[in-house]
């Protein structure tokens, strides 16, 4: 689509705002913004303004290139020890019988039903079930490994990590190497939430820590190992905390440079213990990626997860900053169907996500986890997308 350097500095321009103006000459000369800026941007930045900057900073990075990926999900257990007041999918190990624990056959026969199909990632992730322990996991990734070799294993967030590691008294380093060993390819961006305390501990007390958080993504990226981050938006926290949050993870960043992807999810209230949490408006939704664009100018990736976002919200985001657009999920993803999502079946072919992609005129680039280009549908006409 092309924002050029002249059109984005008469954007500076327009605004009468000289602490903007400031903030967006930094941004254009690469410069990085601290955490105060990124504040002043949440706090004053019009939506327009801070979409055309985003999208700039995005085409200078990506030109029109749109990702996504495909990819199925394992959700092994919906029984958790914990109880995130925002959690619509779990059921307290104390109501266990009302929820579902999957068998490593039963979860190698939902693999098994993707034999063939041009699938290359698989996503696992769910509640924590204190029998669900790291041996169990460790014979679950050598299982998937030895049935496809090929398929990218992304796993297990370090709520759950932490969990099972401490349960087998290994070190964070021990456990991940045997994960690793095994077949755990990398590490998806749940369980991240909130990091500062003074929401964290209203909204997830028992789950492990920011440090603790941080800390298995490190352990991870020293091991070579790539991960994602997210952050929960749109609840009780202040504009700041996100800016914490996101601070966090940019320093972590530049020590490691494993993260791939960083994925604002919006809360979502339906069945959960916020749901007299109104929900962000899709004004703030948008102002919330393209915020996260200009603020994480480390992170290659952007990232709307459109079954919580909904389709027409994920197609708005590419439009202010973001430039992935997730997976062509044909499993059922409870988590946000749960929580109220309009996605109440979030499927979506290949024809569909591209189709999507094409009509505000992105380039759709079929990706493996770690981005390397599997294809370029641009040029694929509409009657070959089956
Ligand atoms: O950590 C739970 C979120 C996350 C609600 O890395 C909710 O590629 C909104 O992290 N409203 C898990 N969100 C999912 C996740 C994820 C999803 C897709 C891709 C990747 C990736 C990671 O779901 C949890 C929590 O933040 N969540 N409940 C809710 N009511
Ligand atoms: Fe358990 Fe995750 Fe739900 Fe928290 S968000 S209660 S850790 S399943």
């Amino acid at each position: 689509m092309g924002t050029n350097k002249a059109a984005i500095v008469s954007l500076v321009e327009a605004t009468k705002d000289k602490e903007l103006q400031q903030i967006a000459n930094k941004i254009i000369n690469k410069e990085r913004i601290p955490f105060d800026d990124g504040v002043l941007l949440f706090e004053k930045g019009s939506l327009s303004w801070l979409g055309t900057l985003a999208n700039y900073v995005r085409e200078q990075k990506h030109g029109d290139k749109t990702y996504f990926n495909k990819n199925f999900h394992i959700e092994p257990t919906n029984v958790c020890v914990f109880s995130c007041k925002f959690c619509s999918y779990s059921k307290l190990y104390a109501n266990r019988e009302e929820g579902w624990e999957l068998s490593i056959e039963q979860m190698m026969h939902i693999v098994k039903s993707y034999d063939g199909k041009p699938v290359t990632e698989v996503h696992i992730v769910g509640g924590v079930h204190p029998k669900m322990n790291l041996n169990f996991f460790l014979e679950l990734l050598q299982a998937i490994k030895a049935h496809r070799p090929d398929l990218h294993i992304k796993g297990f967030t370090p709520v759950e990590l932490d969990y099972m590691f401490k349960k087998a008294k290994v070190t964070t380093e021990e456990g991940m190497k045997l994960a690793h060993a095994a077949g755990l390819d990398s590490l998806p961006g749940g369980g991240a939430e909130i990091f500062h305390p003074e929401i964290r501990q209203q909204i997830c007390e028992d789950k492990v820590d920011a440090d603790g958080w941080l800390h298995i993504h490190k352990v991870a990226h020293n091991l070579g190992m790539h991960s994602n981050a997210t952050l929960l938006y749109g609840h009780i926290e202040k504009y700041w905390h996100r800016i914490d949050h996101m601070e966090r993870l940019r320093q972590l960043q530049d020590q490691t440079g494993g993260f791939n992807t960083f994925i604002p999810l919006k809360f979502r209230n339906q069945d959960n213990d916020m749901s007299h949490v109104a929900e962000s408006t899709t004004i703030e939704d948008m102002r919330m990626y393209a915020i996260s664009r200009l603020y994480m100018d480390n992170f290659a990736h952007i990232k709307a997860y459109w079954p919580m976002l909904g389709r027409q919200n994920a197609q708005l985001t590419l439009s202010f900053g973001v430039n992935d657009i997730d997976g062509t999920i044909d499993d059922s993803t409870k988590i946000y169907a749960m929580a109220g999502s309009e996605e109440q079946t979030p499927t979506m072919s290949t024809a569909e996500l591209v189709r999507l992609i094409k009509q505000v005129k992105r380039e759709p680039i079929e990706r493996g986890t770690l981005y390397n280009e599997i294809k370029n549908y641009t040029l694929v006409p509409d009657e070959e997308l089956v």
